[in-house]
C-alpha cells in the first residue's frame, strides 16, 4: 500500500492549525496535527520541503520504518519542529494502518485499559471570586478535575487568565503581549486561592495548577508545601523544563505531586526524571513528542518507574492530535488524566470527529483509524494569521519565563 500524495494544510478557524493528510494509492487517507503554536510555518516548510518529497512512494503500513527513517535519517535529531513533522507523519500513517484493519488504532495498541479518559479542565479568571464560579461552571459538567489559574494581586495580566472562559487562547498577536511577573506576589497568593477552592468545594474535586516554568526549585519546593493542605493532584512545570536535577531538589521538600513535559519532544528530554522519580506525570503529547509510535515509548518508560501519563490538551492542539492522543489514553496502563480545553465551534467543524465527552470522561473514536479528519474546503476559508505566546518580565524589566 503505497502512499502517493501528502498535503499541508495550514487554516486558522479562531486559532492556526497545521495538518498533514496522507493518501495511499488505495484512496485511504490519515491525518496527523503538525500544529507548533507561534511557529507553525516552520514545520509546514518542514515537512514541505524536507518531508513530503521523501514520503511519496513509501509503504504506508511501515510506520516503525517511516519513523527511524526520518529520525535517524535526517541526521539533525529532536527538537520540536522536527518532532512535530514526525509526530504528523506518524499519526496519519496510524490512521491510515486502522481504516485498512477496519479498527480504530486504541485495538492495534492492545485495546482498552479503561471505559473513558478521565479528562481536567480549566478554570481561570482574574480573581477568586470569578474562579469559584469557573470551578463550579466545570463541576456542573461533570469534570472530575479542574485547573486553577488566577490573576496575581499588582499584577496587571497574568499567564493562565484568559479573556474567554472556555476557550482560552494564549497566542493572542503577531507581536507577543507583554506580562508582567513577581514570584514572591505570586506565591503569597496562590494559597489562599486553593484554601478557598477547597472549602467550597470540598475534598473530593481534583484540583491542578500550571506553574508555567516560572519558579527556582526552591521557590517550587515552597509553592508545593504551601499547597499541601489542598491536596492538589498536581503542580505543573514548577521550574524551566531545562532544569532537570532542579527536580531532585523540590522532591525533598514537598509532598505535592508533580507534573511536567509540554515542551517534551523525546523520551530523552525526561528519561532522568522518569528514572529518577522526579515527577508524578509527564505531559508529553502526540503532536510536539514524535506522535503515537514515541509517544507511547515514553508512557511505557514512564511505566516501568510508576509515573502516570497526563498529556497536554491545550487548544493549539488540533482535534487531530486529541483523536490520537485519546486511543493512547484508553490503551495505556499508566494513565493518569489528559487536559480537555475545548475547541471552537469554529475549530471543530473544520475537523470533524467522533470523540465525545460525557459526564467527566472523553472516550475514543470507535471508527476505523483516528476517527477524525479536515475538511479542507471549510479550512481554506479561514486562512493563516500571525499569532504568538506572550512574553514575561519581571517588574525591573527582564525577561522571564513564562
Ligand atoms: O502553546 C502553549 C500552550 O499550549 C500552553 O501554554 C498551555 O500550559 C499550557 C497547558 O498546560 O495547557
Ligand atoms: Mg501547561
Amino acid at each position: 500500500m503505497r502512499i502517493t500524495e501528502a498535503r499541508v494544510v495550514v487554516t486558522c478557524p479562531g486559532r492556526n492549525f497545521v495538518t498533514l493528510k496522507i493518501v495511499t494509492e488505495d484512496g485511504v487517507t490519515g491525518v496527523g496535527d503538525a500544529t507548533l503554536n507561534g511557529r507553525e510555518l516552520a514545520v509546514a516548510a518542514y515537512l514541505d520541503d524536507h518531508v513530503v518529497p521523501l514520503l511519496a512512494g513509501r509503504d504506508a503500513s511501515r510506520i516503525e520504518d517511516t519513523w527511524q527513517y526520518l529520525y535517524r535519517g535526517a541526521y539533525w535529531r529532536r527538537g520540536p519542529v522536527t518532532m512535530t513533522a514526525i509526530a504528523a507523519v506518524d499519526t496519519a500513517l496510524w490512521d491510515i494502518k486502522g481504516k485498512v484493519a477496519g479498527l480504530p488504532v486504541y485495538q492495534l495498541l492492545g485495546g482498552r485499559s479503561r471505559e473513558g479518559v478521565t479528562v481536567y479542565g480549566h478554570a481561570n479568571a482574574e480573581d477568586v471570586d470569578g474562579v469559584l464560579d469557573e470551578v463550579a461552571h466545570y463541576s456542573g459538567l461533570g469534570y472530575r478535575a479542574v485547573r486553577v489559574q488566577t490573576g496575581v494581586p499588582g499584577l496587571a495580566s497574568t499567564y493562565g487568565v484568559g479573556g474567554d472562559r472556555m476557550f482560552y487562547e494564549p497566542a493572542d498577536a503577531a507581536v507577543p503581549t507583554e506580562n508582567v511577573w513577581s514570584t514572591s506576589r505570586y506565591l503569597q497568593h496562590v494559597p489562599t486561592v486553593f484554601r478557598r477552592v477547597r472549602e467550597e468545594f470540598g475534598p473530593r474535586l481534583r484540583l491542578l495548577h500550571d506553574a508555567h516554568h516560572r519558579l527556582t526549585p526552591i521557590e517550587a519546593a515552597r509553592l508545593g508545601s504551601s499547597l499541601e493542605p489542598y491536596d492538589l493532584t498536581w503542580i505543573e512545570d514548577p521550574v524551566p523544563a531545562e532544569l532537570q536535577s532542579g527536580y531532585r531538589l523540590i522532591r525533598q521538600h514537598t509532598t505535592t505531586p508533580v507534573a511536567v513535559g509540554e515542551v517534551f519532544n523525546s523520551v530523552w528530554d525526561c528519561k532522568q526524571l522518569i528514572e529518577e522519580q522526579l515527577v508524578d506525570y509527564i505531559r508529553a503529547t502526540v503532536v510536539h513528542a514524535g506522535g503515537i509510535t514515541h509517544l507511547r515509548r515514553i508512557f511505557d518508560h514512564a511505566a516501568l518507574h510508576d509515573v502516570r501519563s497526563g498529556s497536554h490538551g491545550a487548544t493549539d492542539l488540533s482535534p487531530v492530535c486529541m483523536a490520537a492522543a485519546l486511543q493512547l489514553d484508553i490503551s495505556i496502563p499508566n494513565f493518569g488524566l489528559q487536559e480537555y480545553m475545548r475547541h471552537t465551534p469554529e475549530t471543530d467543524a473544520v475537523f470533524p470527529h467522533t470523540y465525545r465527552y460525557e459526564g467527566g470522561y472523553l472516550h475514543p473514536s470507535q471508527e476505523p483509524g483516528l476517527g477524525v479528519d479536515i475538511d479542507e474546503e471549510r479550512a481554506a476559508a479561514f486562512p493563516y494569521r500571525p499569532a504568538q505566546l506572550p512574553v514575561n518580565r519581571l517588574e525591573d524589566g527582564t525577561v522571564h519565563h513564562w
